[in-house]
C-alpha cells in the first residue's frame, strides 16, 4: 500500500542520515519504526557497525531481538546519541501527538535521554494544528486508580471528553506496558500546548502525556509521490 512504503522511506532515510558507528539508540513503537529498524539491521550487518538498543516498549524489544540487535537499557546507557520513532501527528512547530500505540511514556523517557530525537512518518501525519488529521485526541497515561477523577479533571479545566481505552483482544481497558491505563482526550478547541501540557501532567494520577512538546529535532514524512519531506 502507498502509506506502507511511505513509511519506509522515512524510516530509511532517518537511519542513513543519523545513525553511524559506536551509537545507542532509542528505538521507538508502532508500525513506521519496523522499516527503521529493518534498515538498521541491514547497515549494522554490511558495515559491521557497533550500535546498541535501547527499546520504548515489549514491541520495541521485540523488534529489537527479532532483527538481531543488540538490546540494552538506559542503565547501561542513561545518555542515547539518537532517538528515532513515529509519531500520531506533527504541528508546524515540530510539537507531536504520540501514544496511539499505547506506548507513550517509555517513549517520551526514551526520547528525552536523546542528544538528537528524530521522528519517521507517513504523509498522513502531515499537519497543521493538532486535531486536523489525528482525530483519536491526546493519549493520557494514567495510574488505574485514578483514571476516573483524572477524567473529570481534564474534562472540567480543559473542556472536550476524556475516554478511557478500552481493549479489543482483551475483555477490559488497554493495560501499558507500565500496568497502567489509558485516556484518549478528545480536545474540542486550539490550547497552548505547552502549558496545557504541563498542567494535565500535574493532575494528580497522570503519568504522561503524548503531548511531545518542543521534543523533536527533525521529522521525516515519506510522500505519496516518492519523495522524503524534512521538516526543521
Ligand atoms: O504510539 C506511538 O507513540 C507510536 O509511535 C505512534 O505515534 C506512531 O505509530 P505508527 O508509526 O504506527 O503510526
Amino acid at each position: 500500500r502507498m502509506t506502507e512504503e511511505a513509511k519506509r522511506l522515512a524510516g530509511c532515510a532517518a537511519v542513513d542520515n543519523h545513525v553511524k558507528n559506536n551509537q545507542a539508540l532509542g528505538i521507538g513503537s508502532g508500525s513506521t519504526i519496523v522499516h527503521a529498524v529493518n534498515r538498521l539491521a541491514e547497515r549494522v550487518k554490511q558495515e559491521n557497525l557497533n550500535i546498541v538498543c535501547v527499546p520504548t516498549s515489549f514491541q520495541a524489544r521485540q523488534l529489537i531481538l527479532q532483527n538481531g540487535l543488540v538490546l540494552s537499557d538506559l542503565d547501561r546507557h542513561p545518555e542515547l546519541d539518537v532517538a528515532i520513532d513515529g509519531a500520531d501527528e506533527v504541528d508546524s512547530e515540530l510539537n507531536l501527538i504520540k501514544g496511539g500505540g499505547g506506548c507513550l511514556a517509555q517513549e517520551k523517557i526514551v526520547a528525552g535521554c536523546a542528544k538528537s530525537f528524530i521522528v519517521i512518518a507517513d504523509y498522513r501525519k502531515d499537519s497543521k494544528n493538532f486535531g486536523e488529521q489525528w482525530k483519536k485526541g491526546v493519549p493520557i497515561e494514567v495510574i488505574p486508580m485514578a483514571y476516573v477523577p483524572v477524567i473529570k479533571a481534564l474534562q472540567s479545566r480543559f473542556g472536550g471528553v476524556a475516554e478511557l481505552r478500552m481493549a479489543v483482544s482483551k475483555a477490559g481497558p488497554v493495560v501499558t506496558d507500565n500496568g497502567n491505563f489509558l485516556l484518549d482526550w478528545k480536545f474540542d478547541k486550539v490550547h497552548e500546548w505547552k502549558a496545557v501540557n504541563t498542567e494535565i501532567k500535574m493532575i494528580p494520577g497522570v503519568v504522561d502525556t503524548g503531548l511531545f512538546i518542543n521534543m523533536a529535532e527533525r521529522v521525516y514524512f515519506g510522500m505519496e509521490d516518492g519523495t522524503v519531506k524534512i521538516r526543521d
